[in-house]
């Protein structure tokens, strides 16, 4: 059968992988490279075809290695060049793809192009960040993502001037208006792409381009035309996708082969083509954050809603982002990463009696969607969030941010803490749980964050040897996914919308189809097949061990099943 615009990236399961909670081999407590190539033989048993891999460049960790000092070494205390050359060897031999991340909206303040920069007004790299004389008084207001005021102008005193930091004041934001700067970016992802990965994973891409005339923006501007959203301003630079194109120009094109997946937080699905549309030579894929605000209360900091989110409103967002690609560009689709919580606390239920099958139901849907699914490191056991009770166990800079931001204005911090226990990001950076044992397996010392305690009954080497856990029906999934090709390219298509506990879809490739049905609660749902399928024979297959109770096209679904049909 002819595929019309088949492509590898379209084909493969995507795997991300956080370094620092992978697997530690020296015993100092974090994550490091030889610990990660001490595992290519678990990575491959998944079947995933690309590992994201979060940064390993030289970083002071302000945020983890999002904040870079020098592009082409790696963190010393994730190993050295020649273990990453091991590394893509042995991904490699294995079949599997390696994204880098690319973190180019800014740098760490200890990068050598920065350090000359705040030298002097005249240093010939003042013109590789945003600076402003505060002989002109206070710059208009920026948001600062990661900073006590929420203030992204830090006053520098060596020149008198501020400069600009969307994220952490030890990240200065890159002046990409700049030439120079766009070639020293391309020279350096060049360097990589010549030693052999296969793409990156492109953070914060859509906030690269600036007005630099720095328009003032009033409260209620912010709050009518971006929702309070600082994000949906600072995606719409004025020439990002002259820049984009570039980057296409420059060096993607001279790869034929490789990927770009863009991180673009503020991106409309109005304005998703723009970036990954075949046409436009810019991108091949992004991520979107639509997905990532539901589900939480409309006040608070990543407060949950007490009536969780909507199986409605869920369907419908995945429903019109799938319409988006569903004949140009291509989509991804994923309901966690390091910056997430779990995805099972957040999209399923991780009490003990439904984490099993809402994970396999998690798994179920990513796997049966018309997207590049991307998993991130732990999913596949049902790892659950953390949950820590005291703002000492937290390791992130946008937690400490926040709550030194609450304190300031004298917020409510014990709320800040219970809702940090559902929304943090540290909940998805705990390690990995590899056994048992007392850190789990990830090292034999004390970890850098905590292990969860939970790791006594979640972890891989239970999971392994156990047919029904969720490790085993994700490796199975993975093949299932790969031996249908219509759960790939076939036409996706919903019933029931307005079912509050079911999601009912269809993936049709010609004379070929698969129906998904998943039931998103906690309760035995009766369900009718929708009326079109009913002509059609099923063949099942259940993340449930328990058969299935049917009654011609009456089902009755246990909590959290999901079941997929082929239909002839
Ligand atoms: O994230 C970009 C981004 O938009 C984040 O601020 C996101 O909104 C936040 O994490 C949600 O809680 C990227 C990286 O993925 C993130 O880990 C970095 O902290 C950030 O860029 C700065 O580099
Ligand atoms: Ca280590």
């Amino acid at each position: 059968m002819e595929i019309k615009d088949k492509e590898w990236w379209k084909e493969t399961v995507i795997y991300q992988i956080y370094p620092r909670s992978f697997k530690d081999s020296n015993a100092d407590g974090i994550g490091d490279l030889p610990g990660l190539i001490s595992k290519l033989d678990y990575i491959q048993s998944l079947g995933v075809g690309l590992v994201w891999l979060n940064p390993i460049y030289a970083s002071p960790n302000d945020d983890n290695g999002y904040d870079i000092s020098n592009y082409e070494a790696i963190m010393p205390t994730f190993g050295t060049i020649s273990d990453f050359n091991t590394l893509l060897v042995g991904l490699h031999a294995r079949g599997i793809k390696l994204l880098m991340d690319l973190v180019v909206n800014h740098t760490s303040d200890e990068h050598p192009w920065f350090v000359e920069s705040r030298k002097s007004r005249d240093n010939p790299y003042r013109e590789y960040y945003h600076w402003w004389p505060a002989e002109k008084g206070k710059p208009p207001h920026r948001y600062s993502f990661f900073d006590k005021k929420g203030d992204a102008w830090q006053f520098d005193a060596a020149t008198n001037s501020y400069y600009l930091h969307y994220f952490s004041n030890k990240q200065p934001d890159l002046n990409w208006e700049n030439p120079k700067v766009r070639q020293e970016i391309y020279q350096m992802m060049r360097f990589w792409l010549d030693k052999g990965i296969d793409g990156y994973r492109l953070d914060a891409i859509s906030y690269i381009a600036k007005d630099t005339s720095w328009p003032v923006l009033s409260k209620k501007e912010v709050k009518e035309k971006y929702d309070n959203d600082w994000s949906y301003f600072y995606a719409k630079g004025p020439k990002l996708h002259e820049y984009l194109h570039e980057m296409h120009l420059e060096v993607l094109s001279k790869y034929p082969d490789m990927v770009t997946i863009a991180e673009t937080p503020g991106i409309e699905k109005e304005e998703a083509l723009q970036f990954v549309h075949e046409d436009r030579q810019e991108l091949h894929m992004l991520y979107h954050f639509k997905g990532m605000g539901l589900g939480y209360a409309k006040e608070g900091f990543k407060r949950p809603d007490p009536n969780g989110y909507s199986l409605p409103a869920f369907k419908k967002l995945y429903t019109e982002w799938n319409d988006v690609f569903s004949k140009e560009g291509w989509g991804t689709i994923y309901l966690g990463n390091h910056d997430q919580p779990r995805m099972l606390t957040r999209w399923g239920n991780d009490k003990p009696e439904f984490r099993v099958p809402s994970s396999k139901l998690l798994i179920t849907f990513l796997l049966t969607m018309r997207s590049t699914p991307i998993f991130y490191n732990g999913d596949e056991l049902g790892m659950a969030n953390i949950k820590f009770e005291s703002i000492q166990d937290y390791r992130d800079i946008e937690t400490l941010y926040m709550y030194h931001y609450l304190q300031f204005q004298k917020g409510d911090l014990d709320q800040f803490i219970k809702d940090q226990q559902f929304g943090a990001r540290d909940n998805s950076r705990t390690p990995f749980q590899w056994d048992a044992t007392p850190n789990a397996g990830f090292t034999t010392s004390e970890p850098w964050i905590k292990v969860n305690p939970d790791h006594v009954y979640i972890n891989l080497e239970a999971q392994d040897m156990d047919g029904n856990s969720p490790l085993n029906y994700f490796r199975h999934l993975v093949q299932l996914r790969k031996d249908h090709l219509e759960l790939i390219y076939g036409e996706y298509k919903l019933y029931d919308p307005e079912h509050e506990q079911i999601f009912t879809y269809t993936r049709t490739l010609e004379k070929t189809a698969t129906l998904i049905v998943l039931n998103f609660s906690d309760e035995l749902v009766p369900y009718t097949i929708p009326k079109e399928l009913h002509k059609k024979q099923f063949q099942l297959i259940s993340n449930n061990e328990t058969s299935l109770q049917q009654e011609g096209h009456h089902v009755t679904l246990l909590p959290w099943q999901a079941l997929i049909f082929k239909l002839k």
